[in-house]
């Protein structure tokens, strides 16, 4: 293994800020001070950057099989392009298969799939689809121990992914027992189901229509739900890609009460607007993702909850599928669905450019500092997702994942350009300051400026502890 000095930086953490050498040997930070005196094998010069903290994108979907197709990312594909973004880890999904797969399968399935291809570590939040017998229950209460510290469940997706309460206030009561975590997509999948078949018999299924399918109330709705839920079973909750205004009022109420609830945003609901894709034809496609892109008005209500802390995750949920069925190797993408989006394969790009997006539209467009940069993209997805404090921060022990990021490097974000195996890219032509001028993965350089030198399969399954934020909640309710 070889030893990186990286001299001259501006170390910065999610809660300090200095200048300082940072010294990496046998894949872990073991020195950290002013003008170190040792021999390294590599130097990177480091004056006039910050040195932060690899991040970590909390929500993907690689080398999935959903929407009757495959994501066009694959593990390869889409953790060299994250890598290129300076994330250095990402915790995806096992879904368990309603039929006949126990949770524990599942998670063996997916470390199968991208044990040969990742180039970044990774874990997997359980999706948990069925827990009807006394056997998966107790295999979902084993996983906190075998490193599975988190248990995700769709509140959407009738007939596919979608749950009914009953399996989610299980898997609540099992992640107060075992100090886990659960993550809801809060959606009414049944609303949303009734009015998608009410646009299809008017005949009003032009792509664009997917977003009143969504109103924002199917997820503030179920967000409060799902929020009750977790109060009464005891456990802590994390909202993931929360898109409506409607839904952080109900996670800034339950955070006023002391309840221990977390909820993500990501770029898309920050970045692009239902403007951008009213009335376009197959080309708003691009944009279809659920919960949807909504209007631009609300991008502000989402920025007000990155300030007030009410949102405290970004993450990306990367799900993408190509706009054109050109590439062989794929089932088809999002033309399935074109002129009715109800087939349109639901999801956007994004692990790329999420560190791009948030230190323009935060530090350089002022919203926040680079402190708070560090804590939205990498130490807060550890704490919670108990990576923290082997990852999310630079401190002597901590693994060496390791951005040099540049802030003055100009940079336009490009289909032409970028690294995901998708043929556009929802941002395409905006101008960002700041990027990633190399990238380090346990002591190892894999990104440097342009070039790719990391090595194929070289990332490690991580077995996560249980979350580091959490003052373990007491259920409401008498068992
Ligand atoms: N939403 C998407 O848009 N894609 C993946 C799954 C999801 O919930
Ligand atoms: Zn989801
Ligand atoms: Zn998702």
């Amino acid at each position: 293994m070889t030893s990186v000095l990286i001299t001259g930086g501006t170390v910065t953490t999610a809660s300090e800020q200095y200048v300082a050498d940072v010294f990496l040997d046998d894949g872990v930070i073991v020195q950290i001070g002013a003008n170190l005196q040792v021999a390294a094998d590599t130097v990177v010069q480091a004056e006039g950057q910050y040195v932060i903290p690899g991040g970590i994108d909390v929500h993907t979907h690689l080398g999935e099989t959903v929407f009757r197709t495959i994501t066009a990312d694959s593990w390869e594909s889409g953790t060299v392009a994250a890598a290129f973004g300076g994330t250095t880890t990402v915790v995806d999904f096992a879904r368990q298969e309603r039929e006949g797969m126990s949770p524990i399968e599942a998670i063996e399935h997916r470390r199968r799939q991208a044990e040969s291809q990742a180039v970044i570590d990774y874990g997997f939040h359980l999706m948990a689809t069925n827990l009807d017998s006394q056997e998966y229950l107790e295999e979902l209460a084993a996983l906190p121990g075998e490193g599975v510290t988190s248990f995700k469940l769709l509140m959407a997706y009738p007939g596919t992914m979608m749950v009914d309460d009953l399996t989610i206030f299980r898997a609540m009561q099992v992640a107060a027992d075992t100090n886990a975590i659960v993550t809801l997509h809060a959606e009414n999948g049944h609303v949303i189901q009734q009015i998608t078949d009410q646009f299809a018999a008017a005949g009003r299924v032009q792509e664009h229509m997917h977003m009143h399918a969504h109103p924002h109330l199917v997820e503030g709705e179920a967000t409060h739900r799902g929020i009750a839920m977790a109060e009464m079973a005891g456990s802590a909750v994390y909202i993931v890609h929360l898109s409506s205004r409607t839904a952080l009022t109900e996670v800034e109420a339950a955070k006023a009460r002391g309840q221990a609830v977390y909820a993500e945003t990501c770029p898309q609901y920050l970045f692009a607007a239902y403007e951008d894709y009213e009335n376009a034809g197959f080309e708003a496609a691009k944009y279809i993702c659920s919960p949807p892109i909504r209007e631009r008005a609300n991008q502000d209500e989402l920025w007000r909850g990155i300030e007030t802390g009410a949102l405290s995750v970004i993450a990306t949920d990367h799900c993408t599928f190509r706009m054109q069925d050109d590439l062989a190797e794929l089932p088809p993408q999002k033309p399935m669905g074109k002129g009715d989006f109800r087939y349109i394969p639901n999801g956007v790009p994004g692990v790329e450019n999420r560190m791009h997006l948030m230190y323009q539209g935060g530090v350089v467009e002022g919203r926040y500092d680079m402190m708070r940069f560090v804590d939205l993209n990498c130490t807060m997805p550890a704490k919670l997702f108990g990576l923290y404090p082997r990852k999310g921060i630079i401190a002597i022990g901590a693994d060496a994942d390791v951005v040099v990021w540049d802030p003055n490097a100009d940079y336009t974000i490009e289909a032409a350009t970028h690294h995901m195996r998708v043929d556009y890219n929802l941002y395409e032509g905006m101008q960002v300051s700041g990027r990633p001028s190399t990238v380090i993965s346990r002591g190892e350089i894999i990104v440097s400026g342009e070039e790719f030198l990391g090595q194929i399969g070289r990332g490690q399954y991580i077995r996560r502890s249980t979350p580091y934020v959490l003052d373990h909640p007491q259920s409401v309710t008498a068992r």
